[in-house]
């Protein structure tokens, strides 16, 4: 029976993997994380793993705000782990000593509240998902009538959403005039100015005053995330841990690939990422349309239509040529005219990128993982691209297909009748709507908090019942 990593089991560790590189020991804290999923562990605490080796003041208080399932594992591991790149020339691992902590915020709201209020916290990073930001319908501002963000108003001294804890933790950091940045890591348009304006509505409903230094005090950067990470299966966890020559529960595997562009607008002073490849740039914006509208959307793509063809990883169904041809020509006509002007980007090298990230066969990207929350991806990945197309009356027949597709599969059974895993916030809804459509395909576009008033447009409305009787008859 192998040992379990820890800081006491490091000398069992294979060659093979890179050490961290630093002291941890001697390393102090910077960064709170909210939000420790397997992205963060192979995105921003890679980064900031690297970073650790020149400048040891940014180690990271994680937070998970609701299971306590990653703090159990990375607790008895002393919140080391490994971090395996895998392609086509092998298995990179490395140790990664990034973590400090990880705080379970409603087992100990006021350890979470502490950790962001404590003066040596600069920079304050999330990934909490779409969902995670308590958006109303319009996807802007904050959902009063949501019940956690009622509850968070009634007891403010034990939030549970994101917003409850960064200004509880304000309201401290006004005593002591402590300035802090915020940025968001997750996939929403203007990431930062959304997390802004949930926190500063918030703020304000509890306290005006609070939200006035708030909008003085922090600054919230948009932030560009990108980096492949399928869930970590028990099989990757033998494997690596063959591999490492120790047990390690937390792995997360992933591909070579990693990309961080950052707003520069840090008000309290900033890691210098850009030492370990991050971006610093004025605009983020230009950068989160692109990744967002061919990456996150052509992921969705692969996922929906190679579910629907039976394939249970991404890089299957980029595999099948009649799909990977679909992307590209969507990619091409439909989703490039709608991106303008990339200063610095290659546009058609970033589409040949992609095409070869989404087909690397050593990572084995789970589609469950891609669909799951679809009914939220969707709004942000591909209506924007269908809105800008209809307002210059540009292509969408591929973009149709895929709401035609999206539609077919949320009835949860492929033609092969194997059954789909639909793991979804609305899938009542969405069920119950794509059964109808059978019937009356344009019933599942009258999902308004997905589609809007896509229903009311003739010519998307035209084009995506011709690609459902398409998909139907073939
Ligand atoms: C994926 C993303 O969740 C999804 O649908 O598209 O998790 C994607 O893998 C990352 O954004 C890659 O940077």
């Amino acid at each position: 029976m192998k040992a379990l990593l820890s800081s006491s089991t490091l000398s069992l560790l294979n060659e093979v993997v890179k050490p961290i590189g630093y002291d941890k020991e001697q390393a102090s804290n910077g960064i709170v994380h909210i939000g420790i999923g397997a992205f963060h562990r192979a995105h921003q605490a890679v980064f900031t793993n690297d970073l650790l080796k020149l400048d040891n003041h940014w180690k990271i208080t994680a937070v998970s705000l609701r299971s306590p399932k990653i703090r159990n594992e990375m607790s008895p591991q002393n919140s080391l782990y490994t971090v395996v790149e895998r392609s086509n020339t092998g298995d990179e691992v490395s140790l990664i000593g990034a973590v400090e902590n990880v705080l379970v915020a409603p087992e100990n709201p006021q350890s979470v509240i502490d950790a962001i209020a404590n003066q040596e916290t600069k920079v304050v990073t999330l990934t909490i998902t779409e969902k995670g930001y308590c958006r109303d319908a319009s996807g802007e501002h904050i959902d009063v009538n949501s019940q956690i963000v009622k509850d968070d108003l009634l007891t403010p001294h034990s939030p549970k959403t994101f917003a409850g804890f960064i200004v509880a933790a304000c309201n401290l950091r006004r005593k002591s005039g402590d300035k802090l940045t915020i940025i968001s890591c997750d996939n929403l348009p203007s990431n930062g100015r959304i997390t802004q304006t949930i926190v500063l509505e918030f703020a304000n409903l509890l306290d005006p005053e609070l939200a006035h230094w708030i909008k003085d005090n922090v600054s919230f950067c948009n932030s560009m995330v990108d980096r492949i990470v399928p869930a970590t299966t028990a099989d990757d966890i033998a494997q690596v841990s063959e591999l490492i020559g120790v047990i390690d529960n937390c792995t997360v595997i992933t591909e070579p690939f990693k990309q961080w562009v950052i707003e520069d607008d840090f008000i309290a002073g900033r890691p210098a990422w850009e030492t370990v490849g991050a971006q610093f740039v004025e605009d983020v914006v230009p950068y989160e349309k692109m990744k967002l509208s061919l990456l996150n959307a052509g992921h969705s793509v692969l996922g929906i239509l190679g579910a629907l063809y039976g394939y249970s990883t991404i890089d299957e169904a980029a595999s099948n040529a009649d799909i990977s041809s679909f992307l590209r020509i969507y990619m091409d006509n439909e989703v490039t005219p709608t991106l303008g002007d990339l200063e610095g980007v290659n546009l058609k090298n970033y589409k040949f990128s992609l095409i070869q990230r989404f087909g690397n066969t050593y990572i084995k990207d789970q589609i469950d993982r891609i669909c799951s929350q679809s009914s939220a991806k969707i709004p942000i990945f591909i209506l924007p691209t269908i809105n800008t197309q209809l307002e210059t009356k540009g292509s969408i027949d591929h973009a149709a297909f895929i709401i035609a597709a999206f539609a077919i599969y949320s009835v949860g059974v492929n033609e092969f009748g194997t059954q789909l895993m639909i793991k979804d916030a609305m899938e009542n809804v969405l069920n119950e709507k794509a059964i109808a459509s059978r019937a009356h395909p344009k019933a599942f576009l009258e999902i308004e908090a997905i589609f809007g008033s896509l229903k009311d447009n003739t010519t998307f409305v035209e084009a995506y019942t011709k690609a459902y009787q398409n998909i139907v008859q073939n």
